[in-house]
């Protein structure tokens, strides 16, 4: 089970997701606080020393990079007089060491500069959020299973604040003369950006209370993601390295997302920039620097200027909802089926531009034609709730309320074990929802939209409720 599904049943669980995610973590932390075992004994720290200074020696000589015949084998040619690792003092956490003195050897032989590589480990600490026992998390995974899968009314509810759209508006006004620029250079637009920055860090007012180094150590560690965090540790090293960023300034999110717009270290490497020319890449205290980073992101990422990222749409009475089916259609085909625009007036795209028909919560309640855009908000996050959200805020904050239609709070949904029987049955009936998790994502919403054309059940909107389960259970 990966940490974000663990997370994200906690915060369900508690009822504290915001969207933002840092209050919540910091809730999780304290909850797990009361499950840590007290181990700094400080005979257990010695030991640890002994032994860790020991792996080091091991792992430089077993390292697989340091082949050449050298006395020096994990300094770089040439290097002053920190050419040679110095010992890491204790972390407190036996693997912590272990794990530390192998990759600090393995940085070094991948050529990441000596005295950086000491720096950004030598703080490392174990953090409960990754590293406590698991009692708990298993725990909570059972009792999960019985819950209700958050609505995406609840996501968006607290995602996109009225007082979120207000401050939004309010810095676009103070920031104009800085946007103008930021437009010009990115051709990214400046109601999106601000909606992204929203959404990271309630507009640059919560940047995460992390060392993006240990955070990514501890997950290194716990090792579902080892790879990923070791390169993104490497990408610390080298923007400490290309001097744009001083090893105290590396303060992230839970995840290691760094500065007003969340950017992981690899990231900032290929997307960071100094906007204000002072000579740093200051994403935690400059908000230019941030919000052109972000504008650059988002404009290779494939940003359309002027576009818009989505458009509520109402639809003619007996409309074939099963078009909602994932595909891009061109906007001139959706307005020959007879959508249009739920505020009136032109979409504010061309007729040839591509669109796919969404809904979040099938054929009653808001419904979607989304562009491009939709999908470079989702390269930020993968997920559809997070993208409607930075969409509603965009609108947002120029002033346009959406949705218009109401959600359909009345629905009975599902809980996690009643969408895992549902996949599991969809399954068996030949229709592939995919791994049986008790997610209902894109692919199990697609595959009982198969199963409801097949059986012609209208509407066949592939929205998971308990109709719907019991269509798919007494199929056969
Ligand atoms: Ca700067």
């Amino acid at each position: 089970m990966a940490l974000a599904q663990t997370l994200d049943q906690f915060l369900r669980k508690r009822g504290t997701y915001t969207g933002g995610l840092p209050e919540s973590i910091t809730a999780y932390r304290q909850m797990r606080k009361g499950v840590r075992m007290m181990s700094d004994h400080i005979w257990k720290r010695r030991l640890y020393g002994i032994i860790a200074g020991a792996a080091l020696i091991t792992a430089c000589a077993a390292s697989p990079q340091s082949q050449q015949p050298d006395v020096n084998p994990v300094g770089p040619v040439g290097g002053g007089s920190a050419s040679v690792l110095a010992p890491f003092s204790a972390s407190g956490h036996d693997g912590m060491d272990a794990w530390r003195a192998d990759f600090a050897a393995r940085a070094v032989a991948a050529g990441r500069d000596v005295e950086i590589v000491h720096a950004t480990l030598a703080e490392l600490r174990p953090l409960d959020l990754y590293l406590a026992e698991n009692v708990e998390i298993a725990r909570t995974d059972v009792a999960s299973q019985a819950e209700f899968a958050k609505p995406i009314w609840d996501y968006v509810g607290s995602a996109v604040t009225t007082d979120r759209k207000t401050r939004g508006a309010a810095r676009l006004d103070e920031l104009t003369a800085t946007f103008d620029r930021i437009e010009a250079a990115y051709g990214v637009d400046r109601e999106a950006i601000t909606a992204i920055w929203a959404m990271e860090t309630n507009l640059g007012s919560y940047i995460g209370t992390f060392d993006a180094a240990n955070t990514l150590a501890n997950m290194a560690v716990e090792g579902r993601r080892q790879a990923f965090a070791e390169s993104e540790l490497l990408a610390l090293m080298k923007m400490q390295e290309n001097g744009y960023v001083t090893r105290d300034q590396l303060v992230s999110g839970w995840a290691g997302a760094m500065g007003q717009t969340q950017f992981m270290p690899s990231t900032f490497l290929t997307y960071a920039v100094d906007f204000d020319g002072d000579g740093r890449k200051d994403l935690w205290n400059s908000a230019e620097d941030a919000l052109a980073s972000a504008a650059n992101y988002l404009r290779a990422s494939g940003y359309q200027k002027d576009m818009p990222w989505g458009v509520e749409i109402l639809a003619p009475s007996g409309f074939d909802w099963s078009l909602a089916d994932g595909e891009d259609r061109r906007l001139s085909t959706w307005t020959s089926y007879g959508l249009s625009p739920m505020t009136g007036g032109p979409f504010g795209a061309p007729e040839t531009a591509y669109a796919e028909l969404w809904l979040p919560t099938g054929a009653t309640g808001p419904k979607y034609l989304l562009f491009k855009n939709f999908d470079v908000f989702k390269t930020y996050n993968r997920s559809d709730s997070y993208a409607f959200s930075v969409g509603l805020l965009t609108d947002g904050v120029a002033g346009k309320h959406g949705p218009v239609a109401i959600w359909p709070t009345e629905l009975e949904l599902l809980t996690r074990r009643d969408i895992m029987v549902l996949q599991d049955n969809l399954n068996r009936l030949g229709f592939d929802a995919g791994p049986v998790d008790g997610i209902a994502g894109r692919g199990t919403k697609g595959a009982l939209r198969r199963f409801q054309k097949a059986s012609a059940i209208v509407p066949a909107d592939g929205y998971p409720t308990t109709v719907a389960l019991q269509q798919v259970m007494a199929a056969d």
